[in-house]
């Protein structure tokens, strides 16, 4: 059931250029240590300190610009350590079949290991050679509207501040460990590109009410979605709100929670919660499945009364009439 007649129409503004990424930084404050009271970090002004100094390289960061690095402290490393330590024992038991491959490769290729942080321009130089994506540093969560604006260029926004050391296993909003261990290896991986990329598109003028069911699929696929291998038999995560938590990973693959089939109708409505562990997880026979079923579901939900196509030789969206 549509909401407006194509006439009249909400044309709500959406970046056309690459740069223009930089007026798409809005956040969304709900789950920052300063507001949210079962914040790991809530009750420490250190922290949320450092959270913020690290934050305000994102408020001044423009389109073109080299990732300024950061000097992370021994503490922040520590936790880095034992996520990483940890994860790098799950993934082959856990992890899809392509996050497995690009996971070797970061460690043999781009300094991925237990005893430092990655720096974000080198790995977005990394993904930027495999499939274009490139990375740009965000200040926290940011709107879902303009986080998944930034999918269509094939820019994906990353926080660069460390979760609190009290929670290793778990963040309740992004931070870099969540970013370069759940997200950076897929965003390397083509098939998953083109489905991120796939569902920026589709954002792109969407109505408000649209955002809301891109903004959930994205959560039960590329947060937390799980893919069936070895014929069926063995269920693994491709999400990466699991792949960056050692916690949720164990959790999500056990008999605790529910697991559903991967069906875009039922998923993009599908109620959520980033305080804690998911209770129902959605399983996609593979990654290439989710992608055309959404794509699928995509074209016959979307109500915008025309096409965008990206043209990456000028970094730009192209707006198509179809009337
Ligand atoms: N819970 C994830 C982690 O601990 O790495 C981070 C998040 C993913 C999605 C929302 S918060
Ligand atoms: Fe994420």
């Amino acid at each position: 059931e549509k909401t407006f007649h194509s006439n009249e129409r909400d044309f709500s503004w959406f970046p056309r250029h690459i740069s223009e990424l930089d007026k798409c930084n809005h956040l969304m404050t709900k789950y920052e240590p300063d507001l949210d009271m079962d914040h790991p970090g809530f009750s420490d002004p250190v922290y949320r300190e450092r959270r913020k100094a690290i934050a305000s390289i994102a408020f001044s960061y423009r389109h073109g610009e080299t990732i300024p690095r950061v000097q992370y402290q021994p503490e922040e490393i520590k936790t880095w350590s034992v996520v990483f330590k940890e994860l790098d024992k799950l993934i082959p038991t856990h992890a899809c079949r392509q996050y497995r491959a690009v996971w070797e490769i970061l460690k043999r290729d781009c300094n991925y290991s237990a005893d430092a942080i990655p720096q974000l321009q080198d790995v977005s130089n990394f993904m930027q050679k495999n499939t274009g994506f490139t990375l740009r540093p965000a200040a926290g969560l940011l709107t879902s509207r303009d986080f998944l604006a930034s999918l269509a260029f094939r820019v994906f926004q990353c926080t660069q501040y460390v979760r609190h050391h009290s929670s290793p296993h778990h963040s309740p909003e992004p931070d870099v460990i969540h970013e370069l261990l759940g997200h950076a290896p897929l965003l390397a991986d083509p098939q998953f590109a083109q489905f991120s990329h796939d569902l920026g598109l589709a954002s792109l003028g969407a109505t408000d009410e649209e955002i809301e069911l891109f903004a959930t699929m994205y959560w039960f696929t590329v947060e937390f979605g799980l893919c069936r291998e070895n014929d069926g038999k063995d269920l693994r995560a491709w999400g990466a709100g699991l792949l960056s938590s050692y916690g949720e990973l164990s959790h999500a693959l056990s008999s605790a929670p529910e697991h559903r089939e991967f069906e875009p109708s039922v998923t993009a409505v599908q109620p959520y919660q980033d305080q804690d562990y998911q209770d129902v997880y959605f399983v996609a026979e593979s990654i290439t499945d989710a992608q055309s079923k959404f794509r699928r579901w995509a074209a016959a939900t979307l109500t915008r009364p025309y096409e965008v196509r990206y043209d990456p030789f000028s970094c730009s969206v192209e707006v198509l009439n179809s009337h």
